[in-house]
């Protein structure tokens, strides 16, 4: 069957013939790739076999400026962009360490997960204008999809808000559009329903490519989709006229002209109008099968296996190309003889370059381990250490790491100035290792969170007693009138200046473009925040209670918190995501899952300010920084009055620096929130009993008490109580490991730590429920005197 060019523009002979090579080397990268796991060179592999023509014609309508938000098919379409090498693709497969040759995660991720880099060595923004960019991709299906919705929202902003003309570098006019892709499963997800839905009522400039292969690893689209066709469930979502709503448009995977057609409407429509449009990309092919871990074999039948070969993009190219007479057989062999030996040459100075720097380090090691074997009483130990890692050909760092540690246990009774060479070595050594894995979990620039000094507030004799909601409002103005980057959205932000108020009037100072209602769709609002925070803007993007943050806990954990150490350092997305929480009412407007938050968004700062003065710090801090955070405001604390500093604008909270709300000698309580009211009148009581207990406010958990006053406080008290809103286990556990075991608070007690909790289950409606639920006043008073009985019966005796 050939091929039949329509009106569509076609690329000159030449270009053809370049896209067919790019077409060939592409899957002979795929070829390749799989048996370089299959010897063992690499631990996985997934390739974009069968997608390559599709990615290709794709790739024409991207422009600089531009994002992608993809998944891991698209190796092609990277490298048609120029955004990745062959070089580069096998450096990922080997997990690279190191940028310069992995650019894309620094070898941190797996196979084919890509991204361009957005900061420069010091983590500031490059231009954003002058490349073609491409945010991070992650492995959860369609996760893709809520940033992508932001990197599409940031340009409408851009076009629209003239107050953003200056930032020349991050957009140009609001031109670019968000190119996504995602496979015809994953748009089985809910992430996808909310987002296209999201963006059609948005009308932003994006373009989402389904690769639609049929299946979904081994489950075929009669199990995934209504009608087998995505195309076709998304109908209700066309625009008509005069109404908003997404273009449809189909086309198939190995007809290259019907894909220009498609893609070229789309874009225009994008581009120019902002309409956001989905490109259904039908018969595609899957040539090696999902990935390396099985065989297709096993669940496509044999008719099926025979349509794909004969339905395979490449060979449709081939047989278009030699039936429009673009070339002739033998051209096209040689284009294919050039596309193997280039591949194989790619992947050769992949694999040297990925084992230089591991080689060399081996070398350095068995000359530090040959000067010690003859010395040594374990000549035979050592020696078999020494030779099984000279014979190792392709060693990891782990094996030299593994070695050197061998040899200084067999010495650890001997004196050895050669012994000290070695561990001093391995000791430089492992410390890059780590580095290799661990570095940029939070950002390492001179504008990282922790860099940021605190500043107390300073309050004028004069000084106004206002609601707590109203100290908030006052620094959301301030900062929505000096940085223009900075916008608010969520639910009921954007009209009523959100449920709490705290955006009052905001909206109509500021206008829409600014401070922004959206639907209720909490993983849309937070993958608009990080799209536009990806694009230089500074969002703080609302989740309306604290107990609904698990409806975007997927991405954040996912995404957001990732985004900075996935990359190693190439993109930030410095969101600050604002919620409230702890008590007020009932079982999803009183909870904190704190331990829930902090175990899922390592990455993300976790601030939990007591009341709104500290929250404004929190604002500030985060404001002037390049990091992600999260900010939980009190929920009873909006309207209880709290004086207005004369320095509301400048007053910083800074990072795990905790505060001593009182002091005392007989007990630390540690704590934060909510919670801080009550022990500050519970505190009061116990001076009765003749307890006087030190209490903390530990402000942020991540980081957490970097200031060690925790310890501090114990080396004077002897005694701990972790008390805590969250269920037992949750942050008070996190927060005892860390004063016990990583700051060796244990050292200090004189009696066993403890941690006084909420119920084990969801706090129940009502005053009573409250009461019983969440730990009250009686209760601490109880547990506190009980320590202090435990610690000194004759002076406490049994109430
Ligand atoms: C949330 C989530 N569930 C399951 C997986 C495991 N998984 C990886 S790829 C995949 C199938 C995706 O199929 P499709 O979207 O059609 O993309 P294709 O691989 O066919 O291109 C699955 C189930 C995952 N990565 N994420
Ligand atoms: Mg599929």
């Amino acid at each position: 069957m050939s091929l039949n060019p329509n009106k569509t523009i076609i690329s000159p002979k030449e270009k053809i013939l370049e896209d067919y090579l790019l077409a060939v080397q592409s899957r002979e990268i795929s070829l390749l790739g799989r048996k370089e796991v299959f010897m063992g060179k690499a631990k996985f592999g997934i390739f974009g076999d069968g997608k390559e023509v599709a990615q290709i014609v794709f790739s024409k309508m991207f422009k600089k400026g531009d994002w992608r938000s993809g998944y891991y098919r698209d190796q092609t379409l990277m490298m048609a962009l120029g955004l990745l090498t062959p070089e580069q693709f096998f450096a990922q497969l080997y997990a690279h360490a190191d940028v310069q040759y992995e650019p894309s995660s620094g070898g941190r991720m797996m196979n084919s997960h890509y991204g361009t880099r957005s900061l420069d060595l010091s983590g500031q923004w490059k231009n954003l204008t002058t490349q073609i960019n491409s945010s991070s991709d992650i492995s959860p299906t369609a996760s893709q999809m809520p940033r992508l919705l932001g990197l599409g929202f940031a340009s409408k902003l851009f076009r629209n808000n003239k107050s953003l003309d200056d930032f020349t570098h991050f957009s140009n006019n609001g031109d670019e559009v968000a190119f996504g892709t995602i496979g015809n499963a994953s748009t089985s997800e809910g992430h996808f329903f909310e987002i296209m839905n999201a963006a059609g009522i948005l009308q932003i400039p994006m373009v989402l490519a389904v690769w639609d292969d049929g299946y979904g690893i081994s489950v075929p689209n009669s199990l995934h989709t209504i009608k087998e066709s995505i195309s076709k469930v998304m109908k209700g979502f066309q625009r008509e006229k005069d109404t908003n709503g997404i273009e449809i448009l189909v086309a198939r995977g190995w007809n290259y002209p019907e894909m220009s057609a498609a893609f070229e409407k789309a874009t225009s429509l994008a581009r120019e109008n902002h309409v956001p449009c989905l490109v259904h990309i039908t018969e595609l092919t899957q040539p090696q099968g999902h990935s390396t871990s099985g065989s297709h074999e096993r669940y496509k039948s044999q008719d099926r296996l025979h349509w794909e070969r004969e339905f395979d993009c490449n060979l449709k190219m081939r047989e278009w190309i030699l039936a429009e007479k673009i070339a002739d057989e033998a051209q096209l062999s040689e284009i294919e003889k050039e596309a193997k030996i280039a591949v194989k040459n790619a992947r050769n100075t992949a694999s040297a370059n990925y084992s230089q720097e591991i080689k060399s380090d081996q070398k350095q090691a068995l000359a530090l381990i040959g000067k010690m074997i003859n010395a040594s009483q374990h000549k035979i130990e050592l020696t078999n250490i020494y030779n099984d890692l000279k014979e190792n050909t392709s060693p990891l760092k782990s094996d030299i790491v593994k070695a050197c540690t061998s040899i200084i246990r067999a010495l650890a009774k001997y004196e050895d100035v050669n012994k000290e060479d070695l561990k001093n070595w391995l000791a430089t050594k492992k410390d890059k290792y780590y580095k290799d894995y661990s570095s940029h979990l939070t950002s390492e620039s001179k504008d990282s969170a922790l860099n940021i000094k605190g500043v107390e507030p300073i309050y004028d004799n004069e000084a106004q007693w206002v609601d707590g909601r109203k100290i908030l409002n006052l620094c959301f103005d301030h900062h929505l009138s000096n940085n223009p980057l900075v916008i608010a959205l969520g639910e009921d932000v954007g009209k009523i200046g959100d449920v709490n108020q705290g955006f009052a009037g905001m909206q109509e100072k500021y206008g829409d473009l600014r401070v922004i209602d959206t639907g209720i769709r909490e993983s849309a609002i937070i993958g608009k925040g990080i799209g536009a925070a990806l694009r230089g803007l500074r969002p703080i993007a609302e989740i309306q209670y604290l107990d609904y943050l698990l409806y975007s806990i997927q991405i954040l954990s996912d995404d957001l918190a990732t985004t900075h150490h996935r990359t190693k350092g190439g993109q930030k997305a410095p969101l600050i995501i604002r919620t409230r929480g702890h008590r007020l009412e009932g079982m999803w407007h009183s909870g904190s899952p704190m331990g829930m938050i902090l175990n899922a968004v390592r990455g993300i700062h976790v601030a939990v300010p007591r009341n709104m003065t500290q929250a404004v710090g929190f604002y500030n801090t985060f404001l002037a920084s390049d990091d992600p955070a999260i900010i939980v405001e009190t929920l009873n604390g909006y309207r209880l009055k709290e004086k207005i500093p004369d320095n509301l604008f400048e007053i910083k909270t800074p990072l795990g620096i905790s505060e001593i709300l009182q002091e005392g000698k007989d007990l630390t309580v540690v704590t934060y929130g909510s919670m801080c009211r009550i022990i500050m009148e519970v505190a009061v009581e116990l001076t009765e009993l003749g307890i006087f207990i030190e209490v903390i406010d530990v402000q942020s958990l991540l980081p957490f008490d970097l200031s060690k006053t925790i310890v501090k406080s114990l080396q004077k008290t002897n005694a701990v109580l972790f008390l805590d809103e969250d269920v037992p286990g949750g942050a008070s556990a996190f927060m005892m490991q860390q004063v016990l075991e990583r700051d060796e608070g244990y050292q200090w007690l004189d009696v066993s730590p403890k941690t006084l909790t909420a119920k084990n289950h969801r706090p129940t409606y009502g005053s009573d429920g409250d009461y019983f639920s969440k730990p009250n006043a009686e209760e601490i008073t109880e547990v506190v005197y009980k320590i202090m009985n435990d610690k000194d019966p004759n002076k406490y005796p049994d109430l």
